[in-house]
């Protein structure tokens, strides 16, 4: 089945989504991939290029695209936007001297024409870290509301060792989907 658009591929009873995973280097956007990918917590290292794998939730098939958030690496992230339907951003809310940078890079792919109808999630991940920021936190400090004004947004914490959260995640973009018309039930 594929909808006006959206280049959404219905394959069996799965709905294929694909998703890109962005934020700075050391969010912890491959320990989300692989906790979400094998249920467990692997040690990664830093991405230098991307990882890709598919995961299977509900009636949908994931495939997540986490690429590199190093400085230097960011230029390449454009390569990854075309026909993704949902953004996955990743902020370390461990890390609150990094929320300004965080801020800027999301501010710039907001402004992507690639990426003008895809979803976006924020994971504020590391809520397992003492002091971390709440989501609250994280949604006035990055101004949110008005950032994101006018496009599908959420933002759900977490902990990617966990994996409290990730699932919660999972669901908002399902249900987006149902709401969006693009997939029958969640
Ligand atoms: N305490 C805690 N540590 C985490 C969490 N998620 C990731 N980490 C740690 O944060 C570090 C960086 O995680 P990565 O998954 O490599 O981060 P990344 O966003 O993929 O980084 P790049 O590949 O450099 O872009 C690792 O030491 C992880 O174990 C979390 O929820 N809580
Ligand atoms: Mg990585």
């Amino acid at each position: 089945m594929r909808k006006e658009g959206r280049c959404l591929v219905h394959i069996g009873p799965k709905m294929e989504i694909r998703v890109v995973t962005l934020g700075l280097d050391g969010a912890g956007k491959t320990t989300i991939l692989f906790k979400l990918k094998q249920d467990e917590f692997m040690q990664p290292i830093p991405t230098i290029g991307f990882n890709v794998e598919t995961v299977e939730y509900k009636n949908l098939k994931f495939t997540i695209w986490d690429v590199g958030g190093k400085h230097k690496l960011r230029p390449l992230w454009k390569h990854y936007y075309l026909n993704t339907q949902a953004v996955v951003f990743v902020i370390d809310s461990s890390h609150r001297d990094r929320v300004s940078e965080a801020h800027s890079e999301l501010a710039k792919l907001l402004t992507e024409k690639e990426l003008r109808d895809a979803l976006l999630l924020i994971f504020a991940n590391k809520q397992d870290v003492a002091g971390a920021l709440s989501v609250e936190e994280i949604t006035e400090l990055l101004s949110l509301h008005k950032l994101c004004c006018g496009r599908s947004w959420y933002i759900q914490g977490c902990d990617a060792r966990s994996g409290m959260g990730l699932y919660e995640g999972l669901d908002w973009l399902s249900r987006q989907l149902v709401a969006a018309g693009v997939l029958d039930v969640a």
